[in-house]
């Protein structure tokens, strides 16, 4: 009985293996019904997520539903049919019936509902039916601009708002940071390259070896798990003597609006959504959109050689680098599931600060993400296998 548990815990420990559909007749049918079979963790932090996605019929549809439920602030849903995209995501070869998606986690109805669509019919009749919808599309297109959330947009359609042409019209008051979203419409929608992400690194060293020599820029956020492209370029700032890095941002800011490479900077606890009481006085995060020029050529009024990008500079002290990098570095579904896992499995609170313990009641140093995945008790995934 031994050996035939252990035998069965290292067949599920496989990713996948395959099994002929028609248990009578194996011999005979088993090229036309062999099916591939998954066995996938619970937890997305659990799994090995590349950007290799077999199943992005499914995928996409599934993440236009979370996509239109969090626009509709539906969080629950949200993250339903999110946990539900990220598992297909990890499945290492492409699905091509329901019975394969027996026993798998994360699969609520809902999400079945619309796989089987999907699978039988070629499209969800749902995901359909919502892209065409007049709330979704406008929901879109003005959350499209840099600052404006679900809520606000919701209120604009709700006087009447659905496009930019009537915002531009309806004399609503816009803050500092949305108007500079409307003016750099189409630029901030265009996604960001890797070239240009590269671009804007070697500017935000040079800023901070002008301000602070010593400090140290890591590039996070999607392009640090091997995206080709993004909605932003997020960096994360810190010095590796503690406390040189107070104040830094500040300073980081004006460097680079002295040099005129930024057109904006919105100082999270200046303009940006509430801070936590804790760090109140620090000046830790700045979304800023940066005037990326293009070539060496000469401006003239109808020939615009550059192009906004939004841009996420965070600052951390070197005690907190290491959180900080894994918490900056996504994917967010992949974030949320490491505080999911280590709140409900381990009894600890993660977040990009720091990992306490609460059975010890005590915080858990560490000076690398390694440290901290095995703190968690989970395998270490680098961050090209974090695409959850
Ligand atoms: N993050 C998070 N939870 C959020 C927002 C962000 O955990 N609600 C973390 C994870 C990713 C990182 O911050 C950067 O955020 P984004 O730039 O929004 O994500 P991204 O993966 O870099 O996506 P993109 O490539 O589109 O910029
Ligand atoms: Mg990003």
């Amino acid at each position: 009985q031994g050996r035939g548990q252990s035998l069965r815990v290292h067949l599920l420990d496989v990713s996948w293996y395959t099994e002929s559909m028609r248990a009578g007749h194996p011999e005979q049918q088993i090229s036309e019904a062999e099916v591939a079979l998954f066995s996938v963790s619970s937890y997305a932090c659990q799994r090995r997520t590349t950007l290799d996605n077999h199943n992005s019929n499914l995928t996409d549809a599934l993440s236009l539903l979370a996509e239109n439920a969090e626009l509709n602030n539906e969080d629950g849903r949200g993250v339903a049919f999110r946990r539900a995209a990220a598992l297909m995501k990890a499945l290492p070869t492409q699905v091509i019936s329901m019975s394969q998606l027996r026993g798998l986690p994360c699969l609520g109805e809902h999400s079945l509902r619309v796989i089987k669509d999907v699978l039988e019919n070629g499209v969800s009749s749902e995901v359909e039916s919502t892209k065409q919808s007049k709330r979704y599309k406008a929901l879109k297109i003005l959350t499209g601009i840099f600052g404006v959330g679900a809520k606000t947009a919701d209120r604009w359609i709700r006087e009447g708002i659905y496009n930019l042409e009537q915002l531009r019209h309806s004399g609503q008051t816009l803050n500092r940071a949305q108007k500079s979203g409307l003016e750099h419409y189409d630029d901030l929608n265009e996604p960001v390259t890797k070239a240009e992400a590269d671009a804007i690194g070697e500017i935000v060293q040079k800023a901070v070896d002008s301000v602070l020599t010593g400090s140290q820029v890591a590039l996070t956020g999607g392009f640090r798990r091997g995206k080709l492209t993004g909605h932003d370029v997020d960096f994360l700032i810190t010095h590796p003597e503690e406390g040189k890095e107070v104040g830094l941002m500040p300073k980081v800011v004006a460097w680079l609006e002295s040099q005129k490479t930024t057109r904006n900077s919105y100082l999270e606890s200046k303009d940006g959504p509430a801070r936590p009481a804790s760090n109140m006085d620090r000046f830790e995060r700045c979304f800023s959109i940066f005037k990326l020029t293009k070539g060496k050529e000469q401006e003239t009024a109808s020939h615009k050689i550059w192009r906004a990008v939004r841009v996420d500079l965070v600052v951390s002290p070197i005690s907190q680098f290491a959180f900080a990098v894994l918490g900056w570095t996504g994917s967010k579904l992949f974030e949320r599931e490491l505080r999911r896992w280590a709140g409900h499995e381990k009894n600890m609170s993660l977040s990009s600060h720091a990992l306490f313990d609460n059975t010890q009641n005590k915080y858990l140093r560490a000076t690398s993400e390694e440290e901290i995945f095995a703190y968690l008790g989970l395998e270490y995934i680098p961050p090209s296998e974090r695409n959850a």
